[in-house]
């Protein structure tokens, strides 16, 4: 489904096979070193949802690849760049060219949320890939003027595929509150997690 131009949610993308095994990857990339970690904005407040990076290490701003505990940030897994052509190839129904490099991982309790924001700091204008896992979230997804309306609200679940490309690549996004208690059960997951997959457009 195109929800707007270059943007295409494909619901159930992930059976739930390989929702389990995200999962599980997702519960070693989140263990330290270079784990799942509290992120503070520039402006001196802290984020809600918990973060960890693969590949590069992003704080707002910013890309390294040394985690804020001074080990190397953990290697992007070649698997995901698979992931990332499949669900480009399933999306436009056309190839694409570029590798991705960086990974971010969002944990959401029951309480986090994100404000809108848009997402500027790689340097490529590549497509960003954006699974869902876990409890059921309200997705805003705006426009690229500003972060007020319009905007459209909508709920993504568990094994959902957003692919965020072309006009909407640069939108205004956020996700104002997770619907707890409602992962599939057999997940054995409580909150939600979110995998993006990106290309910097650095070269490593
Ligand atoms: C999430 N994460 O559900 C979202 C999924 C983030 C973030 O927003 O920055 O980590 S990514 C949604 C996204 C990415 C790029 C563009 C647009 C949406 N968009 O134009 O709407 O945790
Ligand atoms: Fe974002």
């Amino acid at each position: 489904t195109e929800v707007a131009p270059g943007a295409v949610l494909l619901p159930d993308w992930l059976d739930e096979q390989r929702q389990r095994e995200l999962v599980a990857a997702c519960r070693e990339w989140a263990r330290h070193p270079a784990g799942m970690r509290t992120v503070r904005t520039p402006g001196g407040g802290v984020m809600s949802a918990k973060m960890v990076a693969l590949g590069w290490h992003w704080r707002p701003y910013h890309f390294s690849k040394t985690a804020d505990d001074g080990s190397p940030v953990k290697p992007f897994p070649p698997e995901l760049d698979e992931l990332a052509q499949r669900a480009i190839a399933d999306a436009f129904s056309q190839e694409n060219s570029l590798g991705y490099d960086m990974a971010l991982l969002n944990f959401y309790d029951a309480k986090a949320h994100m404000g809108m924001h848009q997402d500027k700091d790689e340097l490529s204008k590549a497509p960003v890939i954006s699974l869902s896992l876990g409890d059921t979230c309200v997705f805003r997804f705006g426009n690229t003027e500003s972060r007020s309306r319009p905007y459209t609200d909508l709920e993504l679940h568990s094994g959902d595929l957003f692919v965020f490309g072309g006009a909407s690549r640069f939108a205004f996004h956020g996700v104002p509150r997770i619907l707890p208690g409602t992962a599939p059960r057999r997940l054995g997951l409580t909150g939600r997690l979110n995998l993006t997959l990106r290309a910097t457009g650095m070269s490593s």
